[in-house]
């Protein structure tokens, strides 16, 4: 990992990103500190929540179907707040949501992006103090587009940004902007992102698989023979239930993360929009392969802002090695 010399902060990286393109209006470089503002806010009541008894659910289901964490309902509005209503951003859409929401018409020259995100992915984690994240995607807006899904459904190659905050032992962002990806630690105590890494190369292979075993009986064949060979030759398994956790693992330590196509969720569980693309960015451009079966996730056409995909992301070799099974 190629540790950062000086002390850096999230918003002097973004301002030396900013200052690399001399067309540059700030209004990305302000989205990106919304979103880190957004992270500081997320994280200082995520690890108060038992004390301010906002764990549980909201007894409420979401777009999804998925039970609605109280944290999920806070992590969204602070999400909204901190992003909406400012010139930069056209339109916002969310895990949360049913449908995107467009902050500005008409926009011109001002309304230039779009955020999706996840805003606290893996949240039935909470309540067991586990590994929680946010995930974000960051398109450019399309002002010509007669109607919101035409300039939303980009395909994943289109992502100016992605990244993600994984809330565990310490509050990380993990960022890139197409040039490569930086790593950052929230130090409490002075309320910053401090760079700890740039340009991170995730390892070529590693011999660890991360799924959820449990989903294994429905699992395609290929899949099934993948995991016998893994445990013939000595593969750990690792699986915290939270994307965001399970791929930093990966990114870090090297391997794979697999959500094959289960009986329950037979196109696969996670969002592409705001899970496998933002994280299937991340990984491409530290060298890793993002797959959903044979095709790569970033080249997919999305048809529907909720549309769900299956994944194979990681080490390259270890991507190859699942999809020689497939
Ligand atoms: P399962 C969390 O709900 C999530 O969307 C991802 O963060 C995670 O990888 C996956 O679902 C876990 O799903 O079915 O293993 O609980």
């Amino acid at each position: 990992m190629n540790q950062s010399d000086n002390l850096i902060t999230l918003q002097s990286h973004i301002l030396e990103g900013e200052a690399k393109h001399p067309g540059a209006t700030g209004t990305f470089t302000w989205i990106l500190s919304a979103l880190a503002l957004s992270a500081k806010v997320i994280s200082s009541k995520i690890r108060r929540a038992r004390l301010d008894d906002v764990l549980g659910s909201v007894g409420a289901t979401n777009v999804q179907g998925e039970t609605q964490q109280k944290l999920d309902v806070i992590a969204n509005e602070t999400l909204l707040r901190c992003l909406g209503k400012r010139e930069g951003v056209a339109v916002v859409a969310s895990e949360e949501n049913d449908e995107a929401i467009v902050i500005q018409k008409n926009t011109g020259k001002d309304g230039r992006y779009i955020v999706l995100f996840d805003p606290l992915d893996g949240s039935s984690n909470l309540d067991t103090c586990g590994a929680v994240g946010t995930i974000f995607s960051i398109l450019r807006h399309d002002p010509m587009a007669e109607h919101v899904d035409e300039t939303v459904l980009q395909k994943g190659t289109r992502q100016v940004a992605a990244g993600y905050i994984l809330y565990g032992s310490s509050t990380i962002c993990v960022l890139t902007t197409g040039n490569g990806v930086s790593m950052f630690v929230l130090e409490p105590n002075v309320g910053s992102f401090l760079r700890v890494a740039e340009n991170m190369r995730i390892p070529e292979s590693g011999k660890t698989y991360s799924v959820n075993e449990g989903n294994r009986p429905t699992f395609e064949p290929g899949y099934q023979r993948y995991l016998e060979w893994a445990q013939a030759n000595g593969y750990s398994s690792r699986y915290a239930g939270a994307m965001v956790a399970d791929v930093h693992r990966v990114l870090i330590q090297g391997g794979v993360f697999l959500y094959p196509p289960t009986k329950k969720a037979p196109e696969g569980k996670l969002r592409l929009m705001y899970e496998a693309n933002p994280m299937s960015m991340i990984i491409e451009q530290a060298g890793g392969k993002s797959c959903a079966g044979k095709t790569r996730i970033l080249e997919i056409q999305p048809s529907k802002l909720h549309q769900r995909t299956c994944v194979v992301m990681g080490s390259p070799a270890e991507v190859d090695r699942v999809l020689s099974f497939l």
